[in-house]
C-alpha cells in the first residue's frame, strides 16, 4: 500500500501496515543542515565531470565526496581536477576496488567526521538525476530516511531492458517479502540519509556489498524504528561506462536476504515459545 497521508510534495510514504507513518507523527524532525552528496566511483572517466556539474549547478549549496578505487581509467585524476576547481568537490582516494559498500562506508565516514547534516548517495553514470535531488531533500525534512524509489506510483525507469526490470523488481519483492520491509525499491541506491539515522544503524557491523549494501542499510533503519519515506524517481540506464553488475553481486545479495530473513523467523519464533514459557 502506498499510504496517502501528510507527506511533502511528490513524496509517496509507503508504509504497508501504517507503522512508519504512525512513528513520524507528533514526531519533530530538526534542521538538515549541509548535504554532502557521495559518488563512488569505478571506471567512470566518461561521466565524472558531467554528473558533478549537475549535482553543483541542482543543489548549488550541497557538497560533492567522490569515493575512487583508484580506477584505473583515471577518473580519480579528473576528479582532482574538479576539486581543484570547485572547493566543494572533495577526492577520497582509495587503494584499489573494495565494491560499492566499503566505499560508501569510507564516505559515510568521513561525512559525519565533518559534520554534515545530511548524506546522500547517488551513481555516477546518471542514472540518479541530481536535479531530482530537491525532491529527496524536501521530503527529508519530515523523515530519517528517504529512498529515492523506481517502484512507488510516479516513479519509473527509462531504457531499462526487460531483464534489468524484472531483476531489480524481483529483488525488491523477495527482500520486502523475506525481511517483512513495508517498501517497493530495497535495492536501489538514491537516497538521503540524516546523519542522526546514519549514527543509529550501526555501521561498523555492516559487511555486504553492491544491491545487499542497500537492501541491508534498508532493514536496518526500519528495524530501528526510523521514518523510512520513499519518493518516486525516474531512473535512467547509464549511457557511457560499463556496469559493475555481476553475478556475485546477485548471488551475493540472494544468500544474505535469505539468511536475514530465515534468522529473524528464527527470533521471532524463539521470542513467541518464550512468551509462552511464562
Ligand atoms: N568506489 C567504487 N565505486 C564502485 C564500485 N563498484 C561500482 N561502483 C560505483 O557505484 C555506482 C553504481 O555502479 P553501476 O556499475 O552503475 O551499477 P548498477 O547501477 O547496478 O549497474 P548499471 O545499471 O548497469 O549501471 C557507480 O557510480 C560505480 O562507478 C567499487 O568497487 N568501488
Ligand atoms: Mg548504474
Amino acid at each position: 500500500m502506498v499510504d496517502a497521508c501528510v507527506r511533502p510534495e511528490g513524496a509517496a510514504v509507503n508504509d504497508g501496515d501504517g507503522t512508519l507513518e504512525a512513528k513520524a507523527q507528533g514526531r519533530q524532525f530538526g534542521p538538515l543542515g549541509t548535504a554532502l552528496v557521495i559518488i563512488p566511483t569505478y571506471n567512470e572517466a566518461e561521466n565524472i565531470k558531467k554528473i558533478v556539474g549537475r549535482v553543483r549547478k541542482a543543489v548549488p549549496e550541497a557538497h560533492v565526496l567522490i569515493a575512487d578505487d583508484n580506477s584505473p581509467d583515471g577518473t580519480g585524476k579528473l576528479a582532482d581536477e574538479l576539486a581543484a576547481e570547485d572547493e566543494n568537490v572533495r577526492v577520497m582516494h582509495r587503494k584499489g576496488k573494495e565494491g560499492l559498500g566499503a566505499a560508501y562506508l569510507a564516505g559515510f565516514r568521513w561525512g559525519l567526521e565533518h559534520d554534515y547534516g545530511v548524506l546522500v548517495e547517488m551513481d555516477a553514470d546518471g542514472s540518479h538525476q541530481p536535479e531530482e535531488l530537491p525532491r529527496l531533500l524536501t521530503a527529508l525534512k519530515s523523515a530519517d530516511l528517504v529512498l529515492g524509489s523506481r517502484w512507488v506510483p510516479g516513479g519509473r525507469v527509462v531504457n531499462w531492458p526487460k531483464s534489468r526490470e524484472f531483476i531489480s523488481r524481483g529483488g525488491s519483492l523477495y527482500s520486502r517479502l523475506a525481511l517483512d520491509l513495508p517498501l517497493r525499491d530495497i535495492t536501489g541506491g538514491y537516497r538521503a540519509f540524516r546523519a542522526e539515522t546514519l549514527k543509529g544503524l550501526g555501521l561498523e557491523e555492516v559487511a555486504s556489498q553492491g544491491y545487499c549494501f542497500q537492501v541491508d542499510l534498508a532493514r536496518r533503519a526500519v528495524k530501528a524504528g526510523y521514518h523510512v519515506v520513499e519518493v518516486p524517481i525516474t531512473f535512467v540506464e547509464r549511457e557511457l561506462g560499463d556496469s559493475k553488475m555481476s553475478k556475485d553481486i546477485l548471488v551475493e545479495a540472494l544468500w544474505r536476504v535469505t539468511a536475514w530473513g530465515a534468522g529473524d523467523r528464527v527470533a521471532k519464533l524463539k521470542g513467541k515459545d518464550k512468551d509462552k514459557d511464562k
